[in-house]
This record gives structure tokens, sequence and C-alpha cells, in this order.
């Protein structure tokens, strides 16, 4: 199937088949494609930089399959209660001086207690006052904690599907697909943007990819973030010997992600420090647009700031700016040109 311009229409109703198809394309093609709806909806040159803290670490109650922080698996991380607000601002600032946009907190919980709240409204409200964007991932909300979280100005609300409808029982038994579907249900209309995507390497078969893919883009409106991670293998989950994803299979699924939500920021998310520089800049080229700036994801190693920063000016990549930058740049932008106008009219009078 070729893409036209006339079907940059957001679709909500793909097919598996259809997304098979894009799998299935030669690898040039498919990437082509991705590059070219990437270039009419986003600068290609731009990526945009979040920085991730875990505020909360460890001893969860779920099972997912993958994940170090279940209290399942021995992989020898130390709990930790939820982080002291001090602690938080204090992270928070460092990540604006090193250029980040977006800062996202992080809670290994099923869903938050109604007493945490006070506290996350808090974080919230400090790391806004930053001038940052501010992004949570607490696990699952009901509609009034979305509804607060919102009211406290948390800009975006991570959820992930993780993989496909069919595929999700096999990765996690603790809550189900539809528990996150209400989630992401709650957050959208609580009126936050909504960044949910998944993991890919766990041992599932390309129409899970696909499954995923196409639980994502065939949400009432496309997530406004979608984070596509590989599996980080950490010793002592069920997944640490998991076989590695041909890493071309990795690119294709960035790329159909972009033809398939064009709209939406696609972010190179968990697995980079296990990429090499090459397959980074063809993620860009398949659509990423977005990655974790910070040297720890919430508890595995993630690529040095200054590496990153390095490898970005290497590709002539910019970080894109926060929401509040551009807002204040767009203002100065204003009053020059209300000045300029003002002048131009004060000419005009006199020499009339
Ligand atoms: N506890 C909350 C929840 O699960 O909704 C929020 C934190 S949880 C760690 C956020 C996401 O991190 C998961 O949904 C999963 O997609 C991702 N993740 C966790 N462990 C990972 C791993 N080993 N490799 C890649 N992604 C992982
Ligand atoms: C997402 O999709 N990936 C991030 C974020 N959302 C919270 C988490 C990745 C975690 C990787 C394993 C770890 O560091 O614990
Ligand atoms: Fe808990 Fe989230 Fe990890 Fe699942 S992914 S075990 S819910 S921290």
């Amino acid at each position: 199937m070729m893409l036209t311009n006339e079907s940059q229409t957001l679709r909500n109703d793909w097919s598996r088949d259809e997304i098979l198809g894009l799998f299935d394309l030669p690898f040039n093609d498919l990437l082509f494609q991705a590059q070219t709806v990437h270039r009419q909806n986003f600068n290609p040159n731009e990526v945009q930089l979040s920085t991730l803290l875990s505020i909360k670490t460890g001893a969860c109650p779920e099972d997912c399959k993958y994940c170090p922080q279940s209290a399942r698996y021995d992989t020898g991380l130390e709990k930790e209660k939820l982080m002291q607000i001090e602690q938080v601002i204090e992270a928070a600032k460092a990540a604006k001086a090193s250029g980040s946009s977006r800062f996202c907190m992080g809670a290994a919980w099923r869903s938050p207690h109604d007493r945490d709240i006070p506290a996350i409204e808090a974080m919230i409200r400090e790391v806004k006052g930053l001038g940052l964007e501010t992004c949570m991932t607490l696990g699952m909300l009901s509609d009034t904690q979305a509804d607060k979280l919102s009211d406290a100005g948390l800009d975006y609300y991570n959820h992930n599907l993780d993989t496909s409808k069919e595929f999700y029982g096999d990765i996690i038994t603790t809550r189900t697909y539809q528990d996150r579907l209400d989630t992401l249900s709650n957050v959208r209309n609580s009126g936050m943007k909504v960044c949910s995507g998944g993991i890919v390497g766990m041992g599932e078969e390309q129409k899970d990819r696909a499954g995923l893919l196409m639980g994502l883009a065939n949400l009432p409106k496309h997530p406004d973030s979608v984070p596509i991670n590989m599996l980080v293998k950490v010793a002592g989950t069920p997944m640490e010997t998991e076989e590695d994803l041909d890493p071309f299979e990795f690119l294709r699924t960035i790329a159909v992600a972009r033809i398939l939500m064009p709209k939406s920021y696609v972010r190179l998310s968990a697995g980079r420090e296990e990429m090499n520089e090459q397959m980074q800049a063809m993620a860009f080229m398949a659509g990423a647009n977005s990655i974790f700036y910070c040297d720890k994801l919430l508890t595995t190693p993630n690529p040095k700031a200054n590496s990153d920063m390095q490898l970005l000016k290497r590709l002539g990549i910019s970080p894109e700016k926060s929401s509040a930058e551009k807002d204040s740049q767009q203002q100065e932008a204003d009053l020059h040109q209300a000045i300029a106008e003002q002048k131009t009219d004060h000419l005009f009078y006199r020499a009339s």
C-alpha cells in the first residue's frame, strides 16, 4: 500500500493485514515512506529530549515479566520509598540545565494510593514551575486521580499497552489489557496528553508488534507520544535470556509507528545503551524524534548525556525546545512585531 498525500488524514481503522503489509515492504521502501511522512509533519532535524527519574523504586506487586522492579523477581534492586520533593526538584533543575525539555517521573506502583496524591501534586507544580514539561507514569489511574493530576498541571501521562492484546497474557497476569485501555481513556478524558507505547524483543512475533501498533493507532485519538522500548534484559527477570530481536525489525517497528501515527512523537526509548550510533541514526531516519536523555532510565543505564549531545551534533540534529520556551519565544517575536508596526504606523502618520 502506497501512502499518498491525500491519505495523510489521521486514521484509527488500521487492519492488522495492512500493518503487516507495511512491515513486509523492502526495508528501503519502508524507510523512505516513513521519512516522507516524518518530513510532512515534523522538522526532521529536531529531537525532543525527556529526562526520566524513578521517584519510587522496586517492590512492585505486579508481575510484568520484563521488569526489574517487580517484587516477584530477584534482581538485586534496592527498593526505595517515595522520594522527597527536594530531591525531585534538584534532579529536575539538573535536567533543565542539561537541555532537557520534559521531566518524566516514574513509580513502581500498580496504581497510586490516594494518600500519595498530595505529594505527587506538589512534585508536578514544582517541576512545572521550573519551565519544564511534566510527565508521570504511576500505573493505573482512576478517573478522579487522572483529574487531580491534570488539575495540578501534569502535561503527559505515560501508560504503555506494552504488546499486542493476544500476547499480553504471556507477559503480565496481574492486570488486563482492558485495564490499560481504561487508564488511557481516563487520562485522555482528564485533558492530559497521552504517552503510550510498548516493548519489543520479548519473544513476540511480528504479528504482535503489528498488533501493538494497531492497538495504539486505533485508539480514539493517537497517543501524543509513542515510546518504543527495546527490551532491556535484566538478570533475575524471566526475560533475562530472551533472544535478541533483529535490529532491522526494531527499525521497521519505528518506521511503521511513524507511518500509522504521523503526528505523534515516536520515542526511541529503552535499549539505546545496547545500540550503536549508526542504529540510533537509522531510528531517527525511520521517524523517531524523541529520546530519554539521562544517564539512567528508571533503574538501568542509558547513554551519557554528553555522548548523546555529541551524537546529535554529528547528525546535525537540535534538541527541541519545551512548549514553555516556544511560547516565550513567540511572545518575544510578537512583541518585536508590534513594536515594528507601531514604528511604521508612526512614520506613516508623520509623512501624511
Ligand atoms: N509501574 C508503572 C506501570 O507499569 O504502569 C510505571 C512504570 S513502568 C517501569 C513503565 C514502563 O517501562 C513499562 O510499561 C514498560 O513498557 C517499560 N519497561 C519496564 N521494564 C522494561 C525493560 N526491562 N525493558 C524495556 N522497557 C521496560
Ligand atoms: C517507557 O516507555 N519507558 C520508560 C518510561 N516509559 C517510564 C521506562 C524504561 C524502563 C527500562 C528499565 C528500567 O530502567 O528499569
Ligand atoms: Fe510494576 Fe510497572 Fe514494573 Fe509492572 S512495569 S512490575 S507495574 S513497575
